[in-house]
């Protein structure tokens, strides 16, 4: 197997120049400079959106196109999505060993992280034990580090045992963003009761998220857990501690829309005060300014008044 040759930069310029000598970017797009491309156009995130997602792209149409060359410039995190690209470009294990309903998973959450539970299936829960994996830092060594533990996931050479833990482990996790709910409202700044039972409730997203009693939910929580808290609500205001943080998020960019009107959350940024900003799905409090955990309630009344539906 050819040594796989693998080049991390945060720079447009430098992983443009990579590229030109021979580099495979992978997902590297950077803000408003937009994405570097090479010959397999191997990103799909803002403008280039409307690519089908890379995992996918490599391991069914693309397999082993670069064994004998693997050279890559990569940036950001290295997520299943990229390194499952890299290991089936490069042809790092058998084909058979990436099977269909695993590429397809791969890219379904990686475009989607909340729609769908990973542990309910076995391929799910193989993802998810990827997904925990400390040590997936931004730089070369994390990739590295990464595509090791993929190429462990993909061989068989992670235990059962290994993989009932990382159940658990994301069932405590759930359970812990549940706990963080501190509020729910809905259209009237009614506080509704917070159910029991998010994780069997649907994402409360499209149709479901205009028709839907709770409006806004308020959590205050150490642990990621947007999967949880939009089947409670279709708006989320959270509270991180450790930065003095607040965000405001939706499901997904349609929903946004609907729920704020075009453009999404984007709408809202400028009424929620001077630093305000993000996308529209997502964003926040100013960088670098700290917020108390009593703000959080106020972005949720305020965002009461700007719901358009
Ligand atoms: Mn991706």
């Amino acid at each position: 197997m050819t040594d796989l040759d693998i080049r991390y930069t945060n720079d447009y310029d430098t992983a443009c120049r990579w590229r030109d000598e021979g580099y495979e970017p992978v997902e590297c797009a950077f803000g408003q400079h937009g994405s570097v491309l090479g010959r397999f156009a191997l990103d799909h995130h803002g403008t280039e959106s409307h690519r089908e997602g890379v995992a996918l792209r490599a391991c069914r149409d693309h397999f082993g196109a670069l064994a004998d060359a693997p050279r890559f410039v990569v940036t950001g995190t290295p997520d299943a999505d990229a390194v499952l690209a890299i290991v089936a470009l490069s042809a790092r294990v058998d084909q058979s060993r990436i099977p269909p309903d695993f590429y397809e998973l791969v890219d379904a959450h990686d475009t989607d992280p909340i729609g769908k539970d990973l542990l309910a299936t076995p391929q799910g829960l193989r993802l998810a034990w990827f997904n925990q994996r400390p040590g997936l830092y931004q730089n070369e060594a994390g990739f590295r580090q990464a595509i090791g533990h993929m190429e462990d996931l993909l061989n068989g050479r992670v235990s059962q045992a290994k993989i009932d833990k990382v159940h658990r482990a994301d069932l405590a996790r759930r359970n812990k963003a549940a706990e963080g709910v501190t509020a729910i409202y809905d259209g009237r700044s009614i506080e509704l009761d917070v159910p029991a039972d998010a994780m069997a409730r649907p994402v409360l997203r499209g149709d479901l998220a205009v028709g839907s009693r709770p409006r806004i939910a308020v959590v205050h929580c150490a642990v990621w857990g947007f999967d949880v808290w939009y089947r409670l609500a279709p708006v989320v205001v959270s509270y991180a501690s450790r930065m003095a943080k607040v965000t405001v998020g939706c499901p997904d960019r349609d929903t946004a829309e609907r729920l704020f009107g075009p453009g999404g959350l984007a709408n809202v940024w400028p009424s929620l005060g001077k630093g305000w900003g993000g996308r529209e799905t997502i964003g926040g409090s100013p960088r670098g300014e700290r917020l108390n955990a009593g703000a959080t309630g106020q972005t949720a009344l305020a965002l009461l008044d700007l719901l358009k539906a």
